[in-house]
Order: structure tokens, then C-alpha cells, then sequence
């Protein structure tokens, strides 16, 4: 198998095979074979009388020591991912809240509120009084509901209210709308120790109730608290590559996830005074670029350029041509520090909660942010004569992208700024130019070729006139490709789709950040639903999900909130239920009949591309607009009316 898809890593790969460091791809190696109990979803430690296994051949041991059987260690190990994605996101929104709160109360220098308007949309959501208040007093208020929909500990969080009606009533019924975000991840491990929830269908259920927790609260407001305070992002360009790398410059790498200290670090890379520390060490300016979400949050406001995704860390370091690699949370290699050794690079942990032997920790509050962004590039500029000439080998190649849609820009983009609405979306997709619209999200894996799936998965989505939304990893790597590139995107397109991505200017595949981003895509289809004329559930629209090389337990719980939304949602390179027929029954099939939504686990890119559309075709059957797509070519005046 071919280690990577992106051209950039290939070359760098090809230049590095000579030395000696170790990557995620040779440690892979090192693991196999991996153990199939893992695998499968069947191995439970969570006692010690155990470990315990289960065996899948029906022959030996088919339940653990405490009789818990595949059914019931499946569904545990599933609910405790989806709590541990649902925490990772969530506490991230948490942090967000706190920052707003700080801000409100001056405590936070060089931090500040952009987005007045969502401010005062999200206060009146929270159901408070914005008349005649200043507009720190509303930050105040907000930002302390914000908390209490972390620690609420019954009733309902406030943003389903956001859902349409009738998934709001599906979510009532089955009793799964989450109180507040802890108590659901508490409530997740309660019943999954030793001898506590013991039915799979109803552990099941508190997986529903807790990722939903992510989708509608936690990562919701991580997004719409970030947009106030860092604004809503509007299209932008940008460049993508390992390329984006400067030889003449300083090379700062921001990793991770939260944008709290990144976009300190973008604003004081931009202050006079540290350009002129630069040039006097002979460096022709600061360059900042990013990896991971983080890279999609400063892409996103600033036009940041993307040095890669998950994949890309290990590789950008041996580069040669990073000072530093400041990181946070999420998703950061341990093995970074061992790579940078070998280099004039330094690690730089920043976080409370994260810190990793090797690196150098310098941890940062919304307090001292701005000072420590400062300390932090003195440190790059002091390390850039230290860098060795004879180890620096940036692979040549920016791609261009224009990234920063959201769904205010949607309603814009396509509706037009006196008339912004979903109509033209809907109406392109009942029309029939428009197949449908699909999430592609998640990560990389290097179980799987990096980047090769979310290519391979997204051009055939778009050969079949499907829009394609994405967020994370998967969006950098269809950057990599040029498919957020408005005219090298278009190649790929059907007929239909092309022509509206034409008329309107956008490219064929929108970009809508880091994968707490994903709530927009949620806020995105509720638009649609409300718009009309397609339904009046998220589960009618013609629309599917995927993470086709996804790892992280984060993505586990997108997915799980996106079918208890009702969407269509496959996953590729493993599944961790397959141990238990039962489970996977349930989550293939069964749970559609409850939440409109299922899972599906298809490890060929192309055959789950074709589920989507099978599925996207399906709903256009319901709908009754399937016939539509005969005419799918615009004459002179739909296209004026486009216009
Ligand atoms: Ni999402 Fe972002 Fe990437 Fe996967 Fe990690 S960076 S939060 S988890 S690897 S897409
Ligand atoms: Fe084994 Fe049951 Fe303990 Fe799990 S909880 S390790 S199945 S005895």
C-alpha cells in the first residue's frame, strides 16, 4: 500500500527514506498484527477480573467473567468513545465560553468582541434581555449560559430547539435529549463500569443522548462562541502544501484545536516589532501556517495557509524548515518531539491539560495570551540562524483554495445579500442540478493510503452532481487536490452541479472549518429543511454523511449525532462493533426505524460514495423530485434567474 496520496508528503518521503526517523507508517508496522479482539469491538477491561474476550467464532469463551456477553462489551466500548469525543469537543467549547466570559469582564487583553450580531442572536436563543444592556453585559450573560449548558442537570440543552420540530419530537419521545454535556458523559461512564447498564440497545441510548450533547451543545457553541469572538468567517484564499513552508522565513507550525492561542499568535506575528526581530536575524518575515482543526480555524478567519493535516506532522517537522511546532489539545503525535530532536526544532505544549515529555511547556491563559503568543515567536526568530541548510528540504507546490463558507455565507453566497436564503440551494436540488449535498468529513489514517479516500470518495460524489460540505482533515485533503479551487474544482463536476457553482462562484466542495464545525453543517440542513420544499425532518433531505479514514474517538461521536439527526453516515478502515451481530444489526439497519438515520461501514471509498448517492437517490424518490433530474441543463432564463 502506498503510504500517501499527497504529493508534497510523497516527495518528502521519497527525500527522507534514507534516514531513520520513525513515522506514524512504520509504527503501524511494528503494531501488526493488531489484535483482532480490539478490532472487532469484543475485548473489555473494564474490571479486573478481566481483561476478558469474546470469542468470535462462537467456540470458546462467549462471555466474560462477569457474564457480560458481545452485545453488552461492544456497546460499552462504543458509548465510552462517543463520551471521550464528546468530551474532547465539549471541553474545547467550555474553554471558548470561559474566554467570552474573561473578555466580558476585561480580564482578557487582546482579545475582543467581533460579532456582535451573533452575540444578541445567540442571548435571545438563551432567552435573555438584550435591550438597552451594553454589549459586555450580554457577553456576561452569555457566556455564563453557555457554562450552565455544560453543567445543567435537567431539563434540556437550549440549542435543540434549533432542530426542526419533528426531530425535536423524535429525540422527546425516545427519550434521548441530553440534560447538559457532563452529566451525559458521566451518566455514559456510570453505565458502562463493571455491572451497571447491561442491554446493548439501551446503553445504546445514552450513546445517542450523549453524542447528541456534542452536535447540539458542545461543539454548537464552540462554534457559534468562537464566531463572536473571532468573527464569522466570510470566503477567503488560501494555499495548501507542505510548500506554504518559507526557506527565507520564520516558520511557526500551529497544531492542535482550540483557536484561543492561535489567533493570538497570528496577531503578534503581525506586530512591527517582532518583523524587525526577524529581519535582524536574517529572516525575511514570520510565517505561520497550520496543521489539523487549528489550521482550519486560522485558514478559516485569516488566510492562513495549511501546512497539512493529521498526517502531515511528523512529516512537516522533517522538513527542516520549522523553528517551532506550538500545540495544544487533540490529535498531536507524541513522537513530535523525537522527530524535532533530530532538527533545530522545538516543541511548544501550551495547554493545561496537555503537555508531552521532550517538549517545552509554556502555558498560556486568556490572561497572558497576547504575551505568551509574543514569547513564543521570539523564541522561533532566536532559533532561525540555528537552522541547518543542509536539512532543509521544503517540497515545491502551493495549491490555491478558498475556504470560510458558513451557513450565514450560504444563505449569501447563493441567495444574494438582499435575498439571502436556502431557496436557490433547494430549489437547485429539487430542480435536479443538484443531486443532493453530502458531509465528508474526519480524519486520516494510516491504515489506509493518506488522502486517498476523501479524493477518490468526493470527486465521484461529484461527478454525481452532489455538493459536498466538509470540515477537519478531510477538507485539507481535498484542498491538496485543488477541489476548493472554484475553477480546478469545477473539472470534476457533473453538468448540474457544475452550472450552479459557475453562476454562483463557489466551488463544488465548501469548506466549512474544523470539525467542531461540524455543527454547521447540522445548522445547514436545518435551513434547508426550514426553507422547504424538501421535507419537513433533516432524516427527508437528499444528504449523507462520511468519514472514510477516520481514527479519532471524536469522529465516533460526529457520527453517532449525525444519525441520531437522521442523516446517512459511513464510516471506512475499521468498525468497532463488528464483534457483536446484534450491535451492528442495530446501528446498520434498526436505528433507522427510530432516528431516520444509520450508520454504514464500507471501507472502498467508491463503493460508499455509491451508498451516499443510492441513499441521496432514495430520499429524492420520497420527495418526489427524483424526475426532475432529467433536465438538468439551465436555458438562458433559469440561468438569468440564477443570476
Ligand atoms: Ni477532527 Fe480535528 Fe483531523 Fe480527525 Fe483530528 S484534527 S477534530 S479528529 S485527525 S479530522
Ligand atoms: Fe470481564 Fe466483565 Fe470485568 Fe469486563 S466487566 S473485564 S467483561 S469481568
Amino acid at each position: 500500500m502506498e503510504w500517501s496520496r499527497d504529493g508534497s508528503a510523497k516527495k518528502l518521503l521519497q527525500e527522507i527514506r534514507e534516514e531513520d526517523f520513525q513515522l506514524s507508517w512504520d509504527r503501524l508496522q511494528e503494531q501488526l498484527p493488531q489484535c483482532g479482539f480490539g478490532i472487532l469491538g469484543i475485548c473489555c477491561r473494564n474490571c479486573s477480573m478481566g481483561p476478558c474476550r469474546i470469542d468470535p467464532f462462537g467456540e470458546n469463551a462467549q462471555v466474560g467473567v462477569c457474564g457480560a456477553d458481545a452485545d453488552t462489551i461492544t456497546a460499552r466500548n462504543f458509548l465510552r468513545m462517543v463520551a471521550a469525543g464528546v468530551s474532547a469537543h465539549s471541553d474545547h467549547g467550555r474553554a471558548v465560553a470561559e474566554t467570552l466570559i474573561k473578555v466580558a469582564r476585561g480580564e482578557a487583553p487582546g482579545y475582543e468582541i467581533k460579532d456582535e450580531y451573533k452575540l444578541l442572536k445567540l442571548a435571545l436563543e438563551f432567552g435573555l434581555e438584550v435591550e438597552g444592556k451594553k454589549i459586555e453585559d450580554i457577553a456576561l450573560q452569555v457566556g455564563i449560559n453557555a457554562l450552565h449548558e455544560f453543567g445543567n442537570q435537567e431539563g434540556e440543552i437550549t440549542l435543540v430547539k434549533r432542530a426542526p420540530l419533528k426531530r425535536q419530537n423524535i429525540w422527546r419521545k425516545l427519550g434521548v435529549v441530553p440534560r447538559g454535556v457532563d452529566r451525559e458523559v458521566v451518566e455514559a461512564l456510570h453505565r458502562t463500569h463493571m455491572g451497571t447498564d447491561q442491554n446493548y440497545l439501551h446503553i445504546m441510548r445514552q450513546a445517542t443522548r450523549c453524542a447528541l450533547s456534542d452536535g447540539w451543545a458542545g461543539s454548537m457553541l464552540a462554534t457559534e462562541l468562537q464566531d463572536i469572538l473571532f468573527g464569522t468567517p466570510t470566503p477567503i484564499v488560501g494555499k495548501v502544501n507542505l510548500g506554504v513552508l518559507k526557506e527565507d522565513q520564520v516558520n511557526i507550525i500551529v497544531h492542535g484545536h482550540e483557536p484561543l492561542l492561535s489567533e493570538m499568535i497570528v496577531m503578534a506575528a503581525r506586530d512591527p516589532e517582532m518583523l524587525k526581530m526577524a529581519k535582524e536575524k536574517g529572516a525575511r518575515g514570520i510565517n505561520i501556517a497550520g496543521i489539523c482543526c487549528t489550521a482550519n480555524e486560522v485558514l478559516m478567519r485569516h488566510g492562513i495557509p495549511l501546512a497539512g493535516n493529521f498526517l502531515n506532522q511528523e512529516l512537516a517537522i522533517t522538513t527542516g524548515a520549522v523553528e517551532v511546532m506550538v500545540v495544544d489539545v487533540q490529535c498531536v503525535m507524541q513522537s513530535l518531539p523525537t522527530i524535532a530532536s533530530c532538527f533545530h526544532t522545538r516543541i511548544i505544549t501550551t495547554s493545561e491539560k496537555a503537555k508531552i515529555s521532550g517538549a517545552t511547556h509554556m502555558e498560556f491563559s486568556e490572561e497572558n495570551a497576547l504575551k505568551k503568543a509574543k514569547e513564543i515567536i521570539k523564541m522561533a526568530i532566536e532559533r532561525f540562524p540555528l537552522r541547518k541548510k543542509s536539512q532543509v528540504r521544503i517540497p515545491a507546490g502551493e495549491v490555491d483554495l478558498v475556504a470560510g463558507f458558513t451557513h450565514e455565507t450560504i444563505t449569501y453566497m447563493l441567495g444574494g445579500m438582499f435575498r439571502a436564503s436556502y431557496k436557490p440551494l433547494n430549489d437547485n436540488i429539487i430542480g435536479g442540478r443538484i443531486r443532493g449535498v453530502a458531509g465528508v468529513v474526519g480524519c486520516n489514517n494510516p491504515k489506509v493510503t493518506h488522502d486517498e479516500s476523501h479524493l477518490i470518495m468526493v470527486k465521484e460524489l461529484l461527478k454525481q452532481d452532489v455538493l459536498v460540505l466538509q470540515t477537519g482533515c478531510a477538507a485539507i485533503a481535498c484542498a491538496k487536490e485543488g477541489l476548493l479551487d472554484p475553477v480546478k474544482g469545477l473539472e470534476y463536476c457533473g453538468d448540474g452541479l457544475r452550472e450552479v457553482c459557475e453562476a454562483v462562484g463557489i466551488p463544488p466542495v465548501l469548506h466549512l472549518g474544523a470539525c467542531v464545525d461540524n455543527s454547521r453543517i447540522l445548522v445547514a440542513a436545518t435551513a434547508m429543511v426550514k426553507e422547504g420544499g424538501l421535507g419537513d425532518d433533516i432524516s427527508e433531505l437528499p444528504a449523507a454523511g462520511a468519514a472514510p479514514e477516520w481514527m479519532s474517538e471524536k469522529a465516533i461521536s460526529i457520527g453517532q449525532y449525525f444519525v441520531a439527526s437522521g442523516v446517512f453516515t459511513v464510516f471506512g478502515v475499521t468498525w468497532p462493533t463488528l464483534g457483536s451481530k446484534n450491535l451492528s444489526r442495530y446501528l446498520f439497519e434498526e436505528i433507522e426505524e427510530e432516528m431516520g438515520g444509520k450508520w454504514a461501514f464500507e471501507p472502498d471509498p467508491l463503493k460508499a460514495a455509491h451508498l451516499m448517492i443510492e441513499h441521496i437517490n432514495k430520499k429524492r424518490k420520497a420527495l418526489g423530485i427524483d424526475k426532475a433530474r432529467e433536465r438538468v441543463l439551465f436555458d438562458m432564463e433559469m440561468r438569468r434567474g440564477l443570476e
